[in-house]
């Protein structure tokens, strides 16, 4: 695998072949069993298994970044109640913390050399955002579970009856069955994979529902927006921010990828896409809160999943900040300028949303 030209961010829906059946997996998940992620010989290590000392690592803001924040609180939260408890939630309305930018002029973009020039990060230019405030966190799949819950919202993975799943999250089993894009063979079409079920049949969210949300497509973000009283970030809105009032740097925290050794993002460490080491502590999504935020108090603007955008870009829709599945070797995208898009009713396991409002 060389170049970093590839949709790692994954194919759109129509793309698709037709994804295997039903039966197909629930073969496999037996009765009563569920399907759950697994390793095997020829494929990543299964994901989602939090180191406990990667997550002691997060959530100390830079001492030298810029102290750019305000970070605003929602309006005395009520405690926890017995369905929050069950969703894991660690405490009322942590996840929806917004910060608020005074908004201004930045340099917007790159002319990095390694970029894909098909993906027109350049040339770097002076932009103008308004003030806006924009969530610190992805939303995560406990507040897309009120949304869900609040409205009997049926998002476009439930709908169509699948969504993308890397394979190296499915049992060997369902591997050899699923339909995979030619492009993009990492990718498998799975039966019943959607928010509530990330692997497909028989998975659920025990465990992460602090992970962000994922299999929602623009039209879902957007639709969470609507009840939210948000919006989606223009793409610039979401450069400024991610950038944490950094001028001209590779990474929301500088231009190192590891300062110090120390890793600041979900990415994939080892060779894709065969197998994920998994070395920055986690395979797959890791919680909304892991690792620093950046100098204006958002975490993960690069790394762990795509964030969709309003911006459209040629009938596809904008997303940012690349994935749990970028890697040097191939995808480049977790550098803050870089960006992809996609359709609107697309959806996989590594794109989500953050929300934003004036
Ligand atoms: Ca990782
Ligand atoms: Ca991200």
């Amino acid at each position: 695998m060389t170049g970093n030209h590839g949709p790692c961010c994954g194919p759109g829906r129509d793309a698709a072949q037709p994804p295997p059946s039903l039966i197909a997996l629930t073969e496999i998940a037996g009765p009563g069993g569920g399907v759950r992620p697994g390793p095997a010989d020829d494929a990543p290590v299964a994901q989602a298994v939090p180191d406990a000392d990667a997550r002691g690592a997060q959530a100390v803001p830079d001492a030298d970044a810029p102290a750019a924040q305000a970070v605003s609180g929602t309006d005395a939260p009520p405690a926890p109640g017995a369905g929050d408890a069950a969703r894991g939630v660690r405490r009322a309305g942590w996840d929806r913390v917004r910060v608020e930018l005074p908004g201004g002029r930045f340099l917007m973009g790159s002319e990095d050399a390694d970029a894909n020039p098909g993906d027109g990060e350049g040339p770097v230019r002076s932009v103008r955002v308004r003030a806006f405030a924009i969530d610190a966190y992805a939303v995560t799949n406990a507040r897309f579970a009120e949304f869900a819950e609040a409205t009997g919202y049926v998002t476009d993975a439930e709908r169509f009856g699948w969504s993308y799943v890397l394979a190296g999250f499915l049992p060997a089993a369902a591997r050899r069955t699923a339909s995979r894009p030619a492009g993009t063979p990492w990718w498998c079409g799975v039966p019943g994979a959607c928010w509530r079920a990330p692997e497909g049949a028989g998975s659920d969210l025990a465990g992460r529902w602090d992970h962000p949300v994922v299999h929602v497509s623009w039209r879902d973000a957007n639709a969470f927006c609507a009840w939210a009283g948000a919006r989606l970030p223009t793409e610039e809105e979401w450069e400024y921010a991610a950038r944490g009032g950094l001028e001209g740097r590779r990474y929301p925290w500088g231009d190192e990828l590891t300062p110090a050794g120390e890793h600041r993002c979900n990415i994939w460490q080892g060779r894709f896409p065969v197998r994920d080491d998994g070395e920055d502590g986690y395979r797959g999504t890791a919680p909304v809160d892991a690792y620093r935020p950046n100098g204006f108090g958002l975490f993960n603007v690069v790394g762990n999943v795509w964030e969709w955008c309003a911006t459209a870009w040629d009938g596809a829709r904008v997303i940012r900040g690349g994935s749990y599945m970028c890697h040097d070797s191939y995808c480049n995208r977790y550098r803050v300028a870089a960006r992809s898009r996609n359709t609107p009713d697309s959806t996989a396991g590594n794109m989500g949303f953050r929300t934003v409002s004036q």
